[in-house]
């Protein structure tokens, strides 16, 4: 490491505070992205303050500058013979410890701003994992939401014609994430294979026909409870019997839905952008199931749930929060669980939140959850199984061979297992059992990353 050996130097150490104004001053109109920056900030300064080789080596100053912003035009052709024009990104933050990797999301909200946030999330999350991962993001403004099947591969095909120069299996590794699932991946890497004539595992998320790894799918949300349960176990508890709300109806949310109710839980809610299901009776495997088919086969509406199932409820334009429960997952989106909400679900007995979705509770929340003394799992720690086994499958591709479901199940908890412990290692405190998550998935994912960058000196 160059900086161990470093001796004290005249180098000004910037304070917190200059650190985010030259944030905010350098990143007009990214309030996502300046927000993902002073989530981590407070906890990083604080344990770099005895550590001079991290300021000498202005290691967080770099870490929140992305390595590269590519942006593209994506032209392609609707049903009806217009030519549409949208604006594609990739997001290259990091790659110190590794092949850029992070999610592509297709949704009218991607902004500069939103995948910047997520690629410089996505770089401490990857580093959490312990696996050889750096950090990016990408996508585009479009909407996948009523384009029949061949927009959307026309879409994919262009996004790909534009994307394929910037990703390489050894360079950046995209995967799925908000609008993009199997299909989507399916068609962005038969127009990667069509151009490049390569057969290499440049995204993951991919069909197990084609390279794709068991369990990725459910890898997210499976995950994101292993984190849950962990945190309930540090203090003598379970899942069993506990009541959940959930938000979001799309993978991460119906897997993470599936995972409580397999560990004896009972889930009371999920959600979509125009409301909420609410269900006293709780969501087994079937209603779990009628909801996966309706939302990624049928691409219906969360609302209809109540159609098939009389018992529950539909609350139009509202989100979950207002549902007493033991804990909560928000798995839908950025900032869906504000200060209010999370005065809320505590107020109403809520003990633990465990984050599915990239920063969905805002720096309000965040404070009133960190403040009440909860179990806090940010999205970093807590969704990383995704990403995770995202890893594994870069592995089976590069060996070129396919690992077994109980292998890969085994090898999801071990990781959510580690992650949980660095947790404790960094976010703990002397005599006492509490653990401020946050600060642990901060200064850990930083760590590794921050070190790496030590050994390559100025580059
Ligand atoms: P999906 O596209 O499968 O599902 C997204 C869900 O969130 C849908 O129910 C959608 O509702 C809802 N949603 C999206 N945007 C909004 C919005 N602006 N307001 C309200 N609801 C919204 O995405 P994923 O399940 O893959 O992703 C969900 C979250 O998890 C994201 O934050 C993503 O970054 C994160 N994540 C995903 C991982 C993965 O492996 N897929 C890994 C780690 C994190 P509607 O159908 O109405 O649009
Ligand atoms: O936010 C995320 O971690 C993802 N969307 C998954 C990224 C990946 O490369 O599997």
């Amino acid at each position: 490491m160059v900086g161990s050996n470093m001796s004290a130097s005249n180098v000004e150490h910037v304070d917190l505070e200059k650190f985010i104004a030259g944030v905010k001053s350098r990143n007009p109109g990214q309030p996502e992205f300046v927000q993902a920056v002073q989530e981590v900030s407070q906890d990083i300064f604080e344990y770099i303050k005895d550590k001079n080789q991290y300021h000498e080596y202005q290691i967080l100053r770099r870490i929140a500058e992305p390595d590269r912003v590519v942006s593209f035009r994506v032209c392609w052709e609707d049903d009806n013979g217009n030519i549409r024009v949208q604006r594609g990104w990739r997001v290259q933050n990091n790659n110190s410890i590794g092949p850029y990797k992070g999610g592509i999301r297709f949704h009218p909200s991607v902004t500069e701003s939103v995948l910047k946030f997520l690629a410089f999330e996505q770089t401490f999350k990857n580093s959490l994992t312990g696996l050889p991962m750096g950090g990016g993001k990408g996508g585009a403004n479009f909407n996948p939401k009523g384009k029949s099947d061949h927009e959307v591969m026309r879409f994919c095909q262009s996004f790909m014609t534009e994307l394929f120069r910037h990703v390489g299996a050894d360079v950046d590794v995209p995967a799925g994430d908000i609008g993009v699932g199997a299909r989507e991946i399916g068609y962005m890497f038969g127009q990667y294979k069509r151009i490049t004539n390569k057969f290499e595992g440049v995204l993951t998320g991919k069909g197990l026909e084609y390279g794709g790894s068991l369990i990725r799918t459910e890898a997210t949300g499976y995950g994101a409870v292993y984190f849950l349960n962990n945190m309930l176990g540090h203090l003598g508890q379970g899942l069993e019997g506990k009541t959940a709300v959930i938000s979001g109806s799309g993978n991460v949310a119906t897997h993470a839905a599936e995972k409580v109710t397999q560990m004896g839980g009972k889930v009371l809610t999920l959600s979509d952008s125009e409301g909420f299901i609410y269900d006293p009776s709780g969501l087994d495997q079937s209603k779990i199931d009628w909801i996966k088919t309706h939302k990624t086969v049928r691409r219906g509406r969360i609302s209809e749930f109540v159609k098939a199932f009389p018992g529950a409820e539909f609350h139009a334009g509202k989100r979950p929060w207002s549902v007493a429960c033991d804990v909560a997952l928000p798995c839908a989106t950025q900032n869906e669980l504000n200060g209010e909400e999370a005065k809320m679900l505590v107020g109403n007995g809520c003990i633990a939140v465990s984050e599915g979705a990239n920063m969905p509770t805002d720096l309000d929340g965040v404070h009133v959850f960190k403040s009440a003394g909860i179990l806090y799992a940010p999205g970093k720690a807590a969704n990383a199984g995704g990403v995770a086994v995202s890893g594994l499958e870069m592995s089976q591709n590069s060996a070129r061979i396919s690992w077994k479901e109980a292998d890969l199940q085994k090898l999801l908890v071990d990781i959510m297992g580690d992650i949980h412990a660095r947790c404790v290692e960094y976010g703990g405190t002397a005599g006492s059992k509490r653990i401020d998550y946050v600060r642990g998935a901060n200064v850990a994912g930083f760590k590794k990353v921050a070190d790496a960058m030590l050994a390559y000196g100025v580059v």
